[in-house]
């Protein structure tokens, strides 16, 4: 059969609430054409995050009930332990309640200001924790990670003559760590080869430089490699995140994506001194060690879920869908980032509605027209969330890339929400003209994007 169907069935269901354009037009207007600041209630369909918004199995839950909320030592943290280690292999593993907190840990202890940290693309989160330390993140990915309409099988790649020479301009001792994001969330969600990391790695040993690598969608980039890499087709899935993770020094991890929880994640290493420090740190601010600012039924639903996400009809099925979605804005000629990604599908904003310059956000602008007009949450990846002042003139510095993610929550919705998303967003590309740009009216200092205002320009 060709028809790839979700490998499960519903059990339990969640009212969405339709409401009218009058209603949707109002409310944008409160939420300062800023989506984060919507209601979800509000929403129909919400496709802001695939983090924290999957739909938990009958296994996820049922391990829940046996969670053990002993301060010190549960059983839960036991199997969380097992569970991470085997799949990341790593010798210390530190529980955080998600990924930011990890990288906060991490990027305190080891980044200081004049320090340099290359990643193919760092992650809003990841970028502003390694500012906040005065370490400067530096994207090095390659040239066609940064072309939305161009195919490469490993568009998350990591440009390795560019981190050779950002190591040797800035010197060895000034570069605390290397990053991989896999898969490359800010870039499309694209892929990393296994090629690919073992030339950092080797790189980075050759200069006495931790490798790290930022795994919250591990599962989605190893089946990408099985899929896409040569030599990789009769591995499991499972075999190939284990080869991925045996070449870095440790991880960074939100368990609020690939291991299907609502809430979680964690930072492995292999240094014991380094382990030692970041426990400190963690009990100052997170937790005790085991459990690092979840509960014990928080644990166990990682443990059961990191497995279940290697499972491959449920990659199949994942990828089956978000390419389904990309293929049909594709051939309804809606420009997205080629090809589809495993979480997401990324509508080039910049090329869709040429008529707005990067100074004028067109990627908020899309996300707030797919709000008006179908009840859609998307969000702006783009000059919003990466955009830059000019120290001395004050002038906007664009992003990269004008781009607006739909990223698609695990196991949540069918496939007639997703016809629906087309639909809408089939009709917004055919007024695409009469879209207006947007001016910031209130921006915080740091990730401005989540509670910025905007007015219409
Ligand atoms: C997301 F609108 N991602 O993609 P935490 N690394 C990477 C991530 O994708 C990531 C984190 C680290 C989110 C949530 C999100 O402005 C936003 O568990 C590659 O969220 O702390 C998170 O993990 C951080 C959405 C984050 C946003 C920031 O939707």
């Amino acid at each position: 059969m060709k028809t790839i169907i979700e490998p499960f069935r519903i059990k339990t269901v969640e009212p969405i609430r339709i409401t009218t354009r009058d209603e949707r037009a109002k409310l944008l207007q409160e939420a300062g054409h800023n989506v984060f600041l919507l209601n979800a209630e509000d929403v129909l369909i919400d496709l802001l995050t695939d983090s924290g918004t999957s739909a938990m199995s009958q296994n996820q839950w049922a391990a829940m009930m046996q969670g053990d909320e002993s301060y010190a030592g549960s059983r839960s943290w036991y199997r969380f332990e097992a569970s991470v280690k085997d799949i990341f292999g790593f010798e210390h593993v530190i529980p955080t309640h998600q990924g930011r907190a990890a990288e906060r840990i991490l990027f305190g202890i080891t980044c200081k200001e004049g320090d340099v940290v290359p990643n193919n693309t760092h992650f809003d989160t990841t970028r502003a924790n390694i500012e906040y330390t005065g370490a400067q993140a530096v994207d090095v990915v390659i040239p066609e990670g940064r072309e939305p309409a161009t195919f490469h099988p490993f568009k998350g790649n990591v440009d390795l003559e560019a981190l050779e020479n950002l190591i040797s301009s800035v010197g060895r001792e000034r570069v605390p760590m290397i990053l991989i994001t896999v898969t490359n969330n800010s870039g499309g969600g694209q892929p990393v080869s296994m090629e690919n990391v073992r030339a950092v790695s080797k790189i980075a040993r050759a200069h006495k430089i931790p490798l790290y690598l930022d795994a919250c969608r591990f599962a989605e980039n190893s089946y990408f490699i099985k899929l896409r890499e040569k030599g990789f087709a009769a591995k499991s899935v499972k075999e190939i995140a284990r080869e991925l993770f045996s070449y870095a020094d440790g991880c960074t991890m939100s368990a609020k994506k690939d291991a299907f929880a609502n809430i979680g994640g964690f930072l492995c290493t292999n240094d014991p001194d380094l382990a030692r420090q970041e426990k400190d740190l963690l009990i100052l601010t997170e937790g005790y060690p085991t459990y690092g600012g979840l509960a014990g039924r928080d644990l166990d639903a990682i443990a059961v879920g990191l497995q279940e996400v290697l499972e491959e009809d449920y990659l199949r099925y994942r990828f089956a869908s978000t390419r389904y979605l990309g293929e049909h804005l594709s051939s309804a000629g809606v420009p997205i980032v080629q090809p589809p990604g495993g979480h997401a599908i990324y509508i080039d904003a910049k090329s869709m509605l040429d008529h707005i310059p990067p100074s004028r956000f067109p990627g908020q602008a899309l996300a707030c027209a797919l709000y008006l007009e179908g009840g859609i949450r998307g969000v702006e990846i783009g000059s919003v969330m990466f955009g830059k002042k000019d120290p001395d003139t004050g002038a906007g510095i664009p992003a990269a890339m004008e781009l607006v993610r739909l990223a698609i929550p695990r196991r949540v919705y069918t496939q007639s929400h997703i016809d629906y998303v087309v639909e809408v967003l089939v009709e917004v590309h055919r007024k695409r003209e009469s879209l207006r740009g947007l001016e910031i009216t209130y921006e915080a200092p740091f990730l401005r994007h989540f509670t910025a205002r905007f007015k219409e320009a």
